[in-house]
């Protein structure tokens, strides 16, 4: 069904019988995923898209960070804070609370966590929000608009998996463990929280090419081997460059894995449903994938990988 049509369902009851007849898949054999618009995400984060694609007006000051899952969502909402909401010792907000806290993801909203999602439109300008929905489905205020402004982080596709295979493991509700076998079937099929995974980072990459104004397209790798120079070109193309070299360096510091993981709020709470902050801070190492995806698996990946990237100018 294409958007238009989503577009005239105006009650509860409409987009909920609409949901219920989308085509539906079971990721890692657990969690139940229904496809809207080519994405695959829970039934509940596909009615927020879809009220997010069809009510959404952007400000100017607008700054939307996007991702995949796992790809360096959470240390990206980390900088972005510090850029923007102030980098003095009484500014520093990421004590207080989980960088997840200060940047909501839209389309988590009210069905995860107990932000509520009338924040996205009460918020003092600029706003800085996050999804991880595919560009495709962002609403068009947000697309047509050159001033607001989006950054995108993507990673390895193999230490994407087994980030997620790691989360989805760690959340409470679930009993048993992910089997790896399953998830990397279903990471190759897309069928997994906001897959597929290669054309979601596809899409922002093109787009990126065409508007390098409006999207910066980061790459968690990058972020990792000189986070100096990746952070700075965050804060240039935030209208923000740093004045000197220390307050770079405090942001570094404090959005750095090794800080975040030892606050408080970190350790202990959870923010959303059933999944403890702590188990967004976990390795935060490059090539991690080596020591759980068996040849057979990587193979399949490698072959995935280079088959979909091929002729965009993306490596991952
Ligand atoms: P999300 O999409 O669910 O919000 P996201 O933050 O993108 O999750 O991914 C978590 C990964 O980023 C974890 O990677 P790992 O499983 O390979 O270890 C996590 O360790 C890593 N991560 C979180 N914060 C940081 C940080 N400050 N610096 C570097 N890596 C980080």
């Amino acid at each position: 069904m294409s958007c238009d049509k989503e577009l005239t369902l105006h009650n509860e009851g409409d987009i909920e019988k609409f949901i219920e007849q989308l085509p539906s898949a079971l990721f890692g054999d657990k969690i139940e995923l229904c496809q809207w618009e080519g994405v695959w995400c829970w039934p509940t984060t596909i009615k927020a898209a879809m009220k997010f694609k069809a009510t959404f007006k952007t400000d100017p000051n607008d700054v939307l960070l996007a991702s995949a899952m796992k790809t360096g969502t959470t240390w990206l909402k980390a900088i972005c804070v510090c850029i923007m909401r102030g980098n003095k010792e009484e500014e520093d907000l990421l004590i207080k609370d989980i960088p997840h806290f200060h940047v909501p993801t839209i389309e988590i909203g009210n069905s995860f966590t107990n932000i509520p999602i009338d924040h996205l439109y009460t918020m003092p300008s600029p706003r800085l929000f996050h999804t991880h929905l595919p560009y495709r489905v962002l609403p068009d205020s947000i697309k047509n608009s050159d001033n607001c402004k989006i950054i995108y982080i993507a990673r390895n596709p193999m230490d994407t998996l087994i980030s997620m295979w790691h989360f989805f493991n760690n959340m409470k509700r679930v009993e048993n463990f992910f089997p790896l076998e399953k998830v990397v079937e279903c990471f190759c099929n897309g069928v997994h929280p906001y897959g597929p995974f290669f054309e979601h980072v596809l899409e922002y990459w093109e787009e990126s090419k065409q508007r390098p104004q409006k999207i910066l397209f980061l790459k968690y790798e990058d972020l990792k081997i000189d986070p100096k120079k990746e952070v700075e070109k965050i804060a240039l193309f935030l209208g923000k460059p740093f004045g000197n070299e220390e307050d770079l360096e405090k942001v570094l510091w404090r959005c750095s894995l090794e800080r975040l993981k030892s606050l408080e709020v970190n350790k202990s709470g959870s923010l959303l449903t059933n999944v403890p902050n702590s188990s967004f801070f976990r390795k935060g190492v490059v090539g991690d994938w080596k020591n759980y995806l068996t040849p057979e698996m990587e193979e399949k990946l490698e072959k995935i990988t280079s088959m979909k990237l091929q002729g965009s100018g993306l490596e991952l």
